[in-house]
């Protein structure tokens, strides 16, 4: 049993065909239909286009299918708590029906306030020449404090912290501002909101007055609503770590831990409640012990987005090779594999979705404009790396007795004692 491969595709639009994708060795796409407007309806009919476009060209041994809908969406006004929320939560039901009468079976979404995914630098250059995504918390901060002017932001901060900072600031070029305002707040791709400055300021005020307790609220809403919903119409549900895993802007964050995980599952505990296990977002806590997630709540995950960041204790990060950095990739991919195991002999439904993610811009892609994070080479390098490591471990003896003892129905056994040694 494998892990499908799959690729994020942006549409027709996309540079990157799906015949490249093919060549990729990637069996599923995973899409959107980034050109409904944020709280509208996805009619049967738009998914079903957008399905038939991705099969038009399958032949008996080459079959692309839609394996995850990245994302829907959620209207800010559901995470506000707005009195409109209800009629968007209505629409979101009815796209989720619709994803499941198309036969898409995985939905993927975020309740990340305001800000999607969040990067300063779309370029970093790594030693061996190519270019990565980066998080640079003195640039954060110059952005924050110098060029935002956000009331309050400065306590949020440490003297040190805005020292360095300000000579950050002090030596940034007008250009290099206006590429760092756009870098974080223009929208990222599949960010599906973009803002400019006032607009921003604007957005971060409607949320002075939510608590952290009120927007978790305002998620278990939704998910009240949603969940049963996407139980019948046979959906999982993937709700994506924030990325980074901390607040940005003085929003809440509520789902960067193992213990928001656990919130999450209690407040609509049904079985297609449950996440993205992206490791490149969550690995940029320290705090966050990837294996242990999987083997907590491995049956939950429902997608996994297998990249590496590579952090360090000023809060700065980077998107490492996908088996450097500081995530243990071969860990993650046998926990993975291990869960998948788990649910052959359990009986249950094996279907486990991958993908590269954020890959380096190398090789030809440096001379091509490509999507920050979405170039073909550093993806299909990451793909590569991430499948020998899949068939290694696949292959290896020990796997095989992990098998062995799962058909003798002892993976519980063997889950409370891998759990046993994590919590000691
Ligand atoms: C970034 C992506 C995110 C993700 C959303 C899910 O590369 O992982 O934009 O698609 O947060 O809703």
């Amino acid at each position: 049993m494998k892990l499908e491969q799959t690729w994020r595709w942006y549409g027709p639009n996309d540079n990157i065909s799906l015949s490249d994708i093919r060549q990729a060795g990637a069996t599923g796409i995973v899409t959107a239909l980034h050109d409904i407007p944020n709280g509208e309806v996805w009619s049967y009919e738009a998914i079903l286009e957008r399905k038939q476009i991705i099969e038009k060209d399958n032949t008996e041994c080459n079959k692309l299918h839609w394996s995850v809908i990245e994302s829907i969406p959620i209207h800010e006004d559901i995470k506000q708590g707005k009195a409109t929320r209800d009629q968007y939560i209505e629409n979101y039901k009815e796209s989720v029906r619709n994803a499941g009468k198309a036969g898409v079976p995985v939905v993927c979404y975020n309740f990340m306030p305001v800000v999607d995914w969040t990067r300063t630098n779309l370029a970093k250059p790594m030693a061996d020449g190519s270019l990565a995504l980066g998080f640079d918390m003195n640039d954060y901060i110059a952005f924050d404090v110098f060029i935002l002017q956000r009331p309050g932001a400065e306590a949020e901060y440490t003297a040190e912290q805005l020292a360095e900072a300000k000579v950050c600031f002090e030596s940034m070029s007008d250009d290099y501002k206006k590429l760092l305002e756009k870098n974080i707040i223009a929208g990222l791709p599949g960010a599906e909101e973009s803002y400019g400055l006032k607009e921003f300021q604007a957005k971060l005020d409607e949320y002075k007055d939510i608590t952290e307790e009120d927007f978790r609220e305002n998620l278990y809403y939704f998910l009240k609503e949603i969940v049963p919903v996407a139980q019948e119409a046979g959906v999982k549900l993937a709700i994506h770590p924030d990325d980074p895993p901390r607040s940005l802007f003085g929003l809440h964050r509520i789902v960067s831990c193992i213990e928001d995980w656990v919130k999450i599952i209690e407040a609509a505990d049904y079985p297609v409640n449950g996440f993205t296990f992206c490791t490149g977002s969550l690995g940029v806590s320290a705090d966050n012990d990837l294996v242990k997630m999987v083997n907590k709540h491995g049956n939950r995950i429902y997608f996994a987005h297998l990249r590496s960041t590579e952090r360090d204790e000023k809060g700065n990060f980077h998107e490492a090779d996908h088996l450097e950095g500081d995530v243990d990739m071969y860990s993650v991919m046998h926990a993975l594999l291990q869960e998948q195991s788990r649910r052959v002999e359990a009986g249950e439904d094996t279907y486990l979705p991958m993908r590269p993610d954020h890959g380096h811009v190398m090789l030809d892609d440096l001379n091509k404009v490509t999507n920050p994070g979405y170039s073909a080479i550093g993806r299909l390098r990451g793909l590569a790396e991430l499948r020998g490591l899949e068939m290694g471990i696949l292959r290896s003896q020990e796997f095989e007795a992990l098998k062995a003892m799962f058909k003798e129905k002892k993976w519980q056994d063997k889950m409370e004692e891998e759990l046993s040694m994590i919590e000691c």
